[in-house]
């Protein structure tokens, strides 16, 4: 029986994570972690304070709770690593480098996200190959391929069984990622039910890889199960559900909401930002080596997606009214 910890659990990935590990593991078989702590009156059953950066915290944790897995979703993403490098660096990197130390020294396996930012300008843009040029311009680029070549490092030289996948941009009414450069694919859904109408930051041609949650979902734990001899890559493997433009996204969305209008006001960081990274991913290698297969394309995502959403939003707009009455 599997015994897991997830750092960054209450991030958009963890959010989610957990529970879906919880229900296929058991509850007392996940601890969820992060330097947060879960909102007041959330019904979270085992839970721990940990840095990633805190190679003792970690440590103390795994051995506490008897942990054999970890999976490290902690991590600042894309644009905000783009404002503090620093911070950035530490967190991403030192956080890896720590998790992978304590699982050499424990026996952990570990999963690790790196990201379509492991590419750069001189990758191929279009059906970008499993192995291929990663020169990435952004420090979290750099960040993704250094933790990518991190786990092969400690695969090989230590044993550790570090897997991982490169996620496109996730998208899910659950919990709101935090400052991704496809944060976009995101927002639109919200603003879409809350006013009819979106302030894109990209430019309207710009191309991404994505990915409904149920989907990461599957990645995530799919590529953990798999037996060791399918694994022929085991680390950073290229998956992807679809691609689309903000303005194929708007399209789409059109068809559940007629009058629904985007707009643009291109932000330059995050544009030059998307503009290094891939058009689309060939994601055969996880077809090949552990049945990789999305269930989502961009239509029956959107259907799902703000089916789901709008009686969230509703509820959130009554719990404001209340206390709005209350308080008044
Ligand atoms: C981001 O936009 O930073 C992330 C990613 C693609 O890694 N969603």
């Amino acid at each position: 029986m599997k015994k897991i910890l997830v750092t960054g659990a209450l991030g958009q990935i963890g959010s989610e994570l957990v529970p879906a590990l919880r229900e296929r593991y058991g509850d007392d078989n996940v601890v969820s972690s992060d330097v947060r702590m879960p909102a007041r009156g959330s019904d979270e059953p085992l839970f721990e304070y940990v840095d990633c950066t805190n190679l003792q915290q970690i440590a103390d944790t795994v051995a506490r709770h008897e942990v054999d897995t970890i999976y490290h979703l902690a991590a600042l993403l894309s644009a905000v690593a783009e404002e503090r490098p620093r911070m950035a660096w530490e967190i991403n990197m030192g956080g890896v480098y720590k998790v992978l130390e304590v699982a050499r020294q424990t026996g952990c396996a570990v999963f690790t996200p790196s990201s379509i930012g492991a590419f750069g300008p001189g990758t191929p843009k279009e059906r970008t190959p499993q192995t291929t040029v990663q020169r990435p311009t952004t420090m979290y680029g750099v960040t993704k391929v250094a933790g990518e070549l991190l786990c092969d490092y400690y695969h090989e030289r230590f044993g550790v069984d570090a897997r991982g996948v490169r996620f496109p941009g996730i998208i899910s009414y659950v919990a709101p990622p935090g400052g991704g450069t496809t944060d976009y694919a995101v927002e639109i859904y919200y603003e879409a039910l809350k006013n009819g109408r979106y302030t894109c930051f990209l430019r309207p041609d710009s191309r991404l890889d994505m990915m409904y949650m149920p989907d990461a979902l599957h990645a995530a734990i799919g590529v953990m199960e798999v037996s060791e001899e399918r694994l022929r890559h085991r680390n950073a493997f290229n998956v992807t559900a679809m691609n689309f433009t903000p303005v194929e996204l708007a399209a789409e969305i059109r068809r559940h909401i007629p009058g629904f209008t985007i707009d643009y006001q291109v932000d330059p960081i995050r544009q030059a930002i998307a503009d290094s990274w891939p058009d689309s991913l060939d994601d055969s290698a996880a077809r090949d080596e552990w049945d990789w297969n999305p269930e989502f394309d961009l239509a029956s995502m959107t259907a799902d997606m703000l089916e789901k959403l709008a009686p969230r939003l509703a509820r959130d707009e009554t719990t404001r009214d209340e206390t709005t009455d209350t308080d008044g």
